[in-house]
Order: structure tokens, then C-alpha cells, then sequence
């Protein structure tokens, strides 16, 4: 009797658009930095203390993630780099097809530096590869 798999990893289409996505990051030098907490813990408070740390004209750009509002894209456009908004409509966390799609009409080759705010969750935005080179966690200690 010959066995037939027929099981799939569930993220594996993920996988697939994560690793094209960091192919492209790599190709044109791009630094993609995933920001992850649990809700509130100060992930968008850290992204305005590092972008007006920058010089205007800096190749620096920022997704950021939340299930319902552009909130935390209006706080960061503040700063004159580009800002976009990912609203996930319910979902807890971002995947790399809403990264793919969000950077679809950008010039990526023109970035340095990608910031991407995950939404808030620390369980969920651990398990889905979003192209980045590293994760950035950030733990708010009671
Ligand atoms: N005391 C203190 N407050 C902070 C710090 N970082 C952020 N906050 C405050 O915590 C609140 C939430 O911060 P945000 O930066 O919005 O947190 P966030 O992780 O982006 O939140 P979500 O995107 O909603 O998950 C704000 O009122 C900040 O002013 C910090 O280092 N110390
Ligand atoms: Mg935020």
C-alpha cells in the first residue's frame, strides 16, 4: 500500500510571498524590520522617536498594521516619509500578501529603510514571515 500526502503547512503560501518579498528587500539593499507587542506596549511611540530622528530625504517608509484604524499611519505621517496604513479588518495580525499588496504602487528600490508595525498581539504576528530581516519585540514590563 503506497501512502499519498495530501497534508499542507498552512502558512506555506505565506512562505512562498514572504521569501519573494526578501528577495526583493535583499536585490535593492532594503533593511525590513517587523515591530512586534502586545497592544499599546509602545510600538508606534518608538517609530516617532526614530523617524524624527532622521534627516528629510531619508530613504526610510513604514506599514503599519491594526485591525481597524489609521490612527498610528496619521501619527506617523507627521514626519514627511512615506506612511501607509494596512487595516487587516478583524484579522489579528499581518501577513506578506497585505505587505505585498500595500507596497504594490511603491518604489521600493527608493527605500533604505522599511519599518513595519505589526498589530497589536504578541501571540499571532509571531508566526507569519513578513519578508523582514529581523523582528523587533517590544516588551512594556508592569
Ligand atoms: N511610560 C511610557 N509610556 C509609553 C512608552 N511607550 C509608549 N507609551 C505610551 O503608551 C501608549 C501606547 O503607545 P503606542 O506607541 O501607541 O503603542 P502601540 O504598541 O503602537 O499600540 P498599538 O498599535 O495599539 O498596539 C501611549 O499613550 C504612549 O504614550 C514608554 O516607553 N513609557
Ligand atoms: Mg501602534
Amino acid at each position: 500500500m503506497s501512502r499519498v500526502p495530501l497534508e499542507r503547512k498552512i502558512l506555506s503560501e505565506n512562505d512562498r510571498i514572504a521569501a519573494e518579498l526578501r528577495a526583493r528587500f535583499q536585490q535593492h539593499g532594503i533593511l525590513c524590520l517587523n515591530l512586534i507587542s502586545s497592544p499599546g506596549a509602545g510600538k508606534t511611540t518608538l517609530l516617532e522617536r526614530t523617524l524624527e530622528g532622521f534627516v528629510p530625504g531619508e530613504r526610510v517608509a513604514v506599514l503599519t498594521g491594526d485591525i481597524q484604524t489609521d490612527n498610528d499611519a496619521t501619527r506617523l505621517a507627521r514626519f514627511g516619509f512615506p506612511v501607509r496604513q494596512i487595516t487587516t479588518g478583524g484579522t489579528c495580525h499581518l501577513d506578506a500578501r497585505m505587505v505585498d499588496r500595500a507596497l504594490a504602487d511603491w518604489h521600493v528600490q527608493d527605500l533604505n529603510l522599511l519599518f513595519i508595525e505589526n498589530v497589536g498581539n504578541l501571540v499571532c504576528p509571531a508566526s507569519d514571515d513578513l519578508g523582514e530581516a529581523a523582528k523587533i519585540v517590544i516588551l512594556s514590563v508592569a
